[in-house]
């Protein structure tokens, strides 16, 4: 009777550490595997149509070191070059400039423009929100490696130039956009 006891005793214990593994282990699940992430992750690496490697030169400017997907965008390795982009678009920035110290952004100024009246239409700097970060047709992603989103034509038309969130006024170049081929 009393060797019984012990043993449902000691089953019990050992049922309640089960259970705490278990409870545990739905929480790391849901943690890891939301469906935020998920969706963020998908559009990082599969949904561009054009991706854009750029980096910083010093504090001064930025480069392009390569682009796939489409011709005539930007001059590689050459300082804050003029960029063409296409209107319809969804464009991939791997930033490796990194964003902390040289985050990226889209602005409504050529690079000609004083850095204090630039308005911000999107922003890779963390706690900076442009005009079109909210457009569901824009789509925009942001996070440590870079930026994604749908050139329309809404962007388009306010969109003049790009520029570090850090070094506004050195990191700035202009941008030009063009009609697709269905516009
Ligand atoms: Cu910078």
């Amino acid at each position: 009777m009393q060797a019984r006891k012990r043993l449902s005793s000691r089953i019990r214990v050992l049922l309640g550490m089960l259970g705490i593994l278990a409870v545990g282990f739905v929480l790391a699940r849901y943690h890891y595997e939301s469906p935020g992430a998920t969706a963020q992750n998908t559009a990082q690496t599969t949904d561009a149509d054009v991706i854009l490697t750029i980096d910083n030169r010093g504090n001064s400017d930025y480069l392009v070191l390569e682009v796939e997907g489409a011709d005539g965008v930007a001059e590689l390795n050459t300082p804050d070059p003029t960029w063409t982009l296409t209107i319809g678009t969804r464009y991939r920035i791997i930033n490796k400039g990194r964003r902390n110290i040289h985050p990226f952004e889209l602005i409504d100024q050529p690079a000609s423009g004083r850095a204090s009246d630039d308005g911000i239409l999107l922003s890779q700097k963390a706690r900076v929100k442009g005009r079109f970060e909210d457009d569901p047709a824009v789509a925009w992603v942001e996070d440590d490696e870079g930026v994604t989103f749908t050139l329309t034509p809404e962007l388009a038309q306010a969109l003049k130039g790009y520029r570090c969130g850090v070094h506004t006024r050195s990191m700035r170049g202009d941008i030009e956009v063009i009609e697709g081929p269905g516009g």
